[in-house]
């Protein structure tokens, strides 16, 4: 590559300005970026199943609807970040095959079941959460149609967020029974959004080149230092007791300091042993099977047009 292009871009990257689909780029930037916004866009796909499998059962008519806005969401911010992608010139079909193959990442969290409806409102208050967390910065990230994406993906998550919450504060405030359904999904669901920020920065081979290329302008740990201190307080509010005996404010650095997080386990969910790692695969490779005579029918009909308007 030549170093003068290099040196320009740098220099651009560090006065904050945005790049654009057709502007030079080191390959080693846009492949970063196809890796991470294809892997946050399988996440959105992906993560559409834990609560869809909750759409039927969904305690109240008001609760389905909403869930099910929600999960339309997360689709629409799946495709949405597709589209970023491929201005980076992969196709949709390479990341859609790099995802069915095993090949591509999607978010550790959505390798774990949802067994009751309190998970729901825990996917909500944390995992979208710990997404908004995540997400805000990206709106500054240094590759425009991804800074973007966000924008919008950021409001929707907002109201997702809200929605989570609001539906443990209606469960914290229920019967004996319904308090408990909520303490046990904010046990499950803790540790594993807390490990949805990556790696600690230590061991986080991206995230020193992410920061200086301002793909990444928060590193790992101080995104899931901001997520334990906001959502401290709101666990507080709810009367649930966050299941981390080692969760204590700590004065002299302004923030909580926090249990030792299995990193075991994140690795071992990252190379594919969750929970329900091989159901989430098999529906979305079954998903992708069932929907082929859509795009088949979409392509004829595409193909027809454009052989009437040559006519
Ligand atoms: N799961 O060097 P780093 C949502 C991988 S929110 C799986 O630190 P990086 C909304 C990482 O890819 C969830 N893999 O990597 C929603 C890398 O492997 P690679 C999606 C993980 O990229 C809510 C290796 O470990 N959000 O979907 C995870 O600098 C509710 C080394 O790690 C995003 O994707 C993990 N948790 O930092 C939907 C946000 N962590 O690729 C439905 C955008 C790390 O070299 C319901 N992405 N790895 O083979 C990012 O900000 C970054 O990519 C990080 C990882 C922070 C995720």
């Amino acid at each position: 590559e030549d170093p003068a292009l290099v040196e320009a871009f740098e220099a651009r990257v560090a006065a904050d300005e945005f790049i654009e689909p057709k502007d030079w780029m080191p390959d080693a930037y846009r492949k970063t970026l196809v890796r991470q916004i294809s892997q946050h866009a399988h996440s959105e796909i992906v993560g559409m199943l834990p609560e869809g499998n909750w759409i039927t059962r969904a305690p109240s008519l008001r609760r389905k609807a909403i869930l099910l806005a929600k999960v339309q969401d997360e689709a629409g911010h799946g495709l949405y970040l597709y589209c970023a992608a491929e201005t980076l010139g992969t196709s949709r079909e390479q990341m859609i095959d790099a995802l069915h193959s095993g090949k591509a990442k999607y978010s550790t969290i959505f390798n774990y079941p949802t067994l009751t409806w309190a998970d729901i409102g825990a996917i909500g208050w944390l995992v979208d959460g710990a997404a908004i967390m995540n997400q805000v910065p990206l709106q500054r990230t240094s590759y425009g149609p991804y800074a973007r994406a966000m924008v919008r993906v950021c409001k929707e998550e907002s109201f997702h967020q809200r929605q989570g919450y609001e539906i443990m504060i209606a469960l914290a405030n229920g019967t004996p029974e319904q308090r408990r359904m909520a303490q046990d999904a904010l046990n499950r669901w803790w540790w594993p959004s807390l490990m949805m920020f990556g790696p600690p920065d230590d061991n986080s081979p991206n995230t020193e080149r992410s920061m200086r290329w301002r793909i990444k302008r928060e590193t790992n740990d101080e995104l899931r230092q901001k997520f334990v201190d906001i959502t401290k307080p709101q666990a507080d509010y709810l009367g649930l007791t966050i299941p981390d005996a080692a969760l204590a404010w700590n004065e002299e650095k302004g923030g909580h300091d926090y249990g030792e997080i299995d990193w075991e386990e994140f690795y071992a969910v990252v190379r594919g042993e969750g929970p329900v790692a091989r159901e989430r695969m098999e529906a979305r490779r079954k998903a992708w099977d069932d929907g082929a005579w859509v795009r088949d029918a979409a392509a004829a009909h595409e193909a027809k047009r454009q052989a009437k308007a040559a006519a």
